[in-house]
């Protein structure tokens, strides 16, 4: 059991397996009096029809306040899509790229109070004070610093949403570029949970295209090498292969094997320079335990399927366990 009283975590996350993770976090936070900060990747954003949208936020936001369709791994429980029907029949927008209407409502509101002036990070704060989450959501920077997949040598390129979405991955890129994100700053509030956190968590996200962009926002890479919490992150690789989504062809257009030694290596340890204390692998990969040590990053194996939510919240302490909490 933990021996510091009321911890503060700080949680880095993207969307679809960030915040499954997040939910059991925020569950065993809750009961021990604690605090807990998402930082989201914003890499994700977009504009369409005129709107700002958020996924990997909106996917925290809507897993933490108990709305989010499980099933599908991103929007509204129970959503319908009258207005995404009225949308194709005008012929606006990406008709592979599915509107919900009450994602809708989450959208139209953020894009309202951004045109009257709130920055992204108090939009989403407004957007979390409709709900308890028991957590607050932070996103990464208010620079917008969309994902680009560079698909060739003369830069063609798609927004990171249209090559997952409409392609499913299936055009190689040569790269992924975050456009402005060497001239973009952490949001307000990140840089001083991180400083003031007991421990620091790297979910089983995508390390490329959503760990990757938190990251590569200056600072912040900085703030996990030189905080005083201990960092551990959770493997989003089980025997070789990505839980779900396209981190396969991410880790192979950046030259990182697709297994779970890969990733922390592509991580890197404290202590060499990278940001990882401890690594969680499952039990699947236990024969990689060795390769993760041999970097200087403590392995932990454990069972890492988050298929309900006490497995969910098991992992949630298992990473705790693995910062000393
Ligand atoms: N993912 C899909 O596979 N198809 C969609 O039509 C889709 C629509 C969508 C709308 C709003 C939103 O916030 C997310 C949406 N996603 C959709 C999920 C999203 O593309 C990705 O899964 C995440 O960005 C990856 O983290």
């Amino acid at each position: 059991m933990t021996s510091t009283p009321a911890p503060r975590v700080v949680l880095l996350a993207g969307g679809v397996g960030g915040s499954t993770f997040a939910t059991g976090l925020r569950d065993e936070l809750a009961e021990r009096g604690g605090e807990l900060a998402v930082v989201c990747n914003t890499g994700d954003d977009l504009w369409l029809n005129g709107l700002r949208l958020q996924p990997d936020v909106d996917s925290m936001l809507y897993a933490l306040a108990g709305v989010k369709d499980l099933a599908q791994g991103w929007g509204r429980a129970g959503d319908s899509r009258r207005v995404a029907d009225e949308l194709a029949a005008w012929g606006v927008g990406w008709e592979w790229f599915l509107l919900g209407d009450l994602d809708l409502g989450a959208h139209i509101a953020r894009t309202s109070w951004l045109r009257e002036g709130l920055n992204p990070t108090e939009a989403v704060a407004r957007l979390q004070s409709r709900w308890d989450l028991g957590a607050t959501l932070l996103p990464m920077t208010d620079t917008e610093v969309d994902t680009h997949v560079i698909l060739d040598a003369a830069g063609h390129r798609l927004h990171f949403q249209e090559w997952w979405t409409r392609h499913r991955a299936r055009l190689e890129p040569v790269r992924f570029e975050n456009p402005g994100i060497e001239a973009s700053a952490p949001a307000p509030g990140v840089l001083e949970a991180i400083a003031g956190a007991d421990a620091i968590l790297v979910a089983p996200s995508n390390p490329i295209v959503s760990i990757g962009p938190i990251l590569a926002v200056p600072g912040l890479a900085d703030a996990l090498q030189t905080a005083a919490a201990p960092v551990a992150g959770v493997s989003p690789i089980i025997g070789d292969a990505p839980v779900r989504g396209m981190a396969d062809v991410c880790l192979r257009v950046a030259g990182v094997p697709c297994t779970t030694a890969g990733v922390a290596a592509h991580y890197g340890a404290r202590g060499d320079g990278g940001v990882l204390d401890a690594w969680l692998i499952a039990e699947e990969d236990a024969k990689a335990a060795a390769s993760v040590a041999a970097l200087g990053i403590a392995a932990h194996v454990e069972p890492l399927w988050m298929t309900d939510a006490a497995r969910t919240r098991a992992l949630a302490v298992a990473a705790l366990r693995a910062v000393g909490l």
